[in-house]
């Protein structure tokens, strides 16, 4: 089977999503084009997205009750919304097998579709922060199925390392769309006036250490003696070390992954009491950031030393911790809270 990983030609920028998509494309010999495709099609579900993000605070301002908008037509929240773009968008196209998301129990099988790929997505992450304009974001993986068998809830059970594309889009002061399928991370800005998304940073790198460190401080009490450690750890003063690092924490995934991966430093939503198998979802969180974060040279944890990428899954909607960031950043914290 030929590979879909690809590096972009070189000094690309300027370029549009679906033309480095297909010069990616050129480079695979017997590429089919459905991986393209597929990756285009995401790239249109962000280009939908983005519109309903947008316009979101509309409804309160046009003074919508939020059952049914003046057309007479009814006003879904924007995470119903995100999903339904996706399920109708990838249904249409017959790449994608089935789809794996946040805000469904069951995954959804395409049935006519003849395509080898399933798709994993949380369709809007952050939902906490829609209300109050915060920046919040989609997040993809892309994997392979066997298409001699009947595809199931386990055809999903795949380690993040045989993922075959990440991304996420994160609605912020613009909307950018991060992917990966391996080799390199890259960042497109959707420009609104072109309807386009426009590569602006090719071959991402997260710097090897950071000034920055995220995670929920409310959630203090609940955790191990090993995190506590380790955030007081970042806290303290040492000139040698810079420290103490600042504090930042958006409360959406793709938010805080993202200021992660451009400046340094470290994000973690470690296991607790509360939460004893983590808080975040594995297959479509978890997952797609950890595969971002180490081609871009980064590194991801659960908790203490297991590689993200390397968990078998056993459930659709597993929980589990995660620690990502800087190599230097992730290793101090495997080292503290494992001392
Ligand atoms: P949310 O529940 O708002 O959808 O996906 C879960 C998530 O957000 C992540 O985006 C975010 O990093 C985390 O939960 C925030 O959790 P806390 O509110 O517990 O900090």
């Amino acid at each position: 089977m030929t590979s879909p990983s690809w590096s972009p030609p070189s000094s690309q920028v300027g370029a549009t999503l679906e033309t480095f998509i297909l010069e990616g494309m050129f480079q695979v010999p017997g590429a089919t084009g459905a991986f393209s495709a597929l990756l285009n099609q995401l790239g249109l579900v962000a280009k939908l997205i983005t519109g309903r993000v947008r316009s979101a605070g509309l409804a309160d301002i046009l003074g919508y009750t939020g059952e049914t908008n003046v057309q007479g037509e009814t006003v879904q929240k924007l995470d119903i919304i995100a999903n339904d773009t996706m399920i109708a968008s990838l249904r249409r196209q017959g790449h994608c097998a089935a789809l794996a998301s946040e805000e469904l129990d069951d995954p959804v099988y395409f049935e006519k579709a003849a395509g080898s790929y399933l798709v994993v997505a949380d369709p809007l992450d952050g939902s906490s922060n829609i209300d109050v304009n915060v920046s919040i974001g989609t997040i993809f993986g892309i994997l392979r199925c066997d298409r001699s068998q009947p595809i199931t809830r386990e055809s999903f059970y795949q380690r993040g390392r045989d993922y075959v594309a990440a991304g996420y889009i994160i609605y912020g002061s613009s909307t950018v769309l991060v992917l990966t399928t391996g080799k390199g991370v890259h960042a497109f800005t959707y420009d609104p006036t072109a309807g386009e998304f426009f590569l602006s940073q090719e071959n991402i790198r997260c710097p090897e250490r950071g000034s920055i460190y995220s995670v929920n401080e409310g959630n203090h009490a609940r955790w191990s003696d090993g995190v506590k450690r380790w955030v007081s750890y970042v806290k303290d003063t040492d000139k040698a070390t810079a420290r103490p690092y600042s504090h930042r924490y958006v409360g959406s995934l793709v938010a805080d992954a993202h200021r992660t991966l451009l400046k340094g430093g470290i994000f973690a939503y470690p296991a607790d009491s509360k939460s004893p198998k983590g808080k975040l979802r594995l297959l479509y969180e978890a997952n797609p950031v950890a595969m971002i974060f180490e081609a871009a040279g980064g590194k991801a944890l659960l908790g203490g030393t297991e590689n993200v990428l390397d968990r078998m899954p056993s459930e659709l909607h597993e929980r589990v911790p995660l620690i990502v960031g800087s190599v230097q950043d992730v290793d101090t914290y495997s080292r503290l809270v494992n001392e």
